[in-house]
């Protein structure tokens, strides 16, 4: 599977993946996710936010077992971020059936669309709005960086935009929902384990910040009459590490657009995106707070104009207690293996789909704990044991 997958929306130039939702590289993705369902003699469907599902047994039956992940990327992400999931789950379910196990419940696999929000600046857009945690109207004025609005992407990708929306009545046929994930930091490598187990994710957001100055001359303008919107905005991104630091949060400006981006003008415009998270709530509200402060300040002090908008959020999220739970103590059977409970700050459709459905996840050691980036990466035997654990979760959820 991986062979076919690696090349799929890969840059020769970095060597990250490019795989943006309803792009070429994301119509190959789902191009492979439909034949390795259909290869298994899996009934294949696609929901009406374009998420694909692959199920074993018939869903209309009722408390079905779910897992899958994604397949589209940040800018230049590593191969292992979402793909890892689905590959997984393909597997497990091939190992079962090697197992001879047979099924008490449906099983069904999943590719939800969109989940890294790098094309539309919008994380899980395709598990929100089946969670019904993103209006159709929202969901309609996304627009991605060219001006392309997400209906015309749809339709341009031979999907139809009028269809999106909440879909309870096929969450509702879910009964467990397992996302298995690479992980995206150190604790695994750090505590000598391959797998762990999901407690919660932090809760996370993106903001725009637009500030607003004047175009001049380079050359001619005199410093003292600028206003020039790149200094306050580098003077916000030093204040959002200072207060991420001081609450042992984290804070990021990692995309920036400038207006009118020439080399000998002053800029019109600075819009730049924070993305922070931080292990509450309460302490993420004093971070972006005291960022936003830092940066009206220094806006003022630059006679620069200011606006901050929220683009996403997402709460705290606890994963189901008795499911995870269960996950220990199907994976504690196996004595060689120990499974640590770890909470994260990345985000994850099962985040999503947690308070709906009884959701649970399973992290693949990282050794280096690179994520976001070509260097990501997990070792083939810890991505082994991942399918194995998977498989020992499917079996114990939903075989006799
Ligand atoms: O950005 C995130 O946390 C995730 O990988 N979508
Ligand atoms: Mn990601
Ligand atoms: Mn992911």
């Amino acid at each position: 599977m991986w062979a076919e997958l690696l090349p799929v929306g890969r840059s020769s130039a970095s060597g990250g993946y490019r795989r943006y939702a309803w792009t070429g590289a994301d119509a190959d993705c789902r191009a492979w996710f439909r034949q390795q369902a259909e290869a298994r003699g899996l009934a294949y469907e696609v929901d009406r936010n374009g998420n694909q599902w692959a199920w074993l047994g018939d869903p209309a039956e009722g408390d079905a077992v779910v897992t899958g992940s994604h397949l589209d990327s940040v800018p230049d992400g590593g191969a292992f971020d979402g793909p890892l999931g689905v590959v997984s789950a393909f597997a497990a379910l091939d190992e079962l059936r090697g197992r001879g196990a047979r099924l008490t419940r449906p099983l069904g696999i999943v590719n939800f669309g969109d989940e890294e929000g790098a094309r539309f600046g919008l994380a899980c857009v395709g598990s929100r709005l089946t969670a019904g945690a993103l209006t159709v109207e929202q969901a309609h004025r996304l627009t991605d960086g060219d001006g392309i609005t997400l209906p015309q992407a749809m339709e341009a990708a031979g999907y139809d935009p009028d269809a999106i929306g909440p879909d309870p009545e096929r969450l509702g046929r879910i009964g467990a929902f397992v996302e298995l994930h690479v992980e995206q930091g150190r604790a695994l490598d750090l505590s000598g384990d391959r797998i762990g187990i999901a407690s919660a994710i932090w809760p996370h957001g993106r903001w725009r910040f637009d500030f607003r100055g004047e175009a001049n001359h380079a050359g001619t303008t005199r410093l003292a009459d600028r206003r020039d919107p790149m200094l306050s905005y580098a003077e916000t991104v030093l204040a959002a590490r200072r207060e991420a630091e001081l609450a042992g949060a984290v804070a990021t400006f990692g995309k920036i657009g400038v207006e009118p981006n020439g080399v000998n003008a002053i800029p019109s415009l600075v819009r730049g995106w924070l993305d922070s998270r931080a292990a509450d709530q309460a302490t993420l509200d004093t971070v972006v707070t005291g960022i936003e402060k830092a940066a009206r300040e220094y806006a003022a002090a630059h006679g620069v104009d200011l606006g901050v908008e929220r683009e996403s959020f997402t709460p705290v999220v606890e994963f189901d207690h008795a499911l995870r739970d269960e996950l220990a103590r199907i994976l504690g059977t196996d004595t060689e293996l120990r499974v640590p409970v770890l909470g994260t700050g990345a985000g994850h459709d099962a985040g999503i789909l947690s308070g709906r459905v009884p959701t649970a996840m399973l992290f693949v050691r990282n050794h280096t704990g690179v994520s976001h980036s070509p260097a990501e990466y997990a070792a083939e035997d810890d991505c082994v044991a991942g399918v194995s654990a998977l498989a020992d979760v499917l079996e114990g959820l939903a075989c006799t």
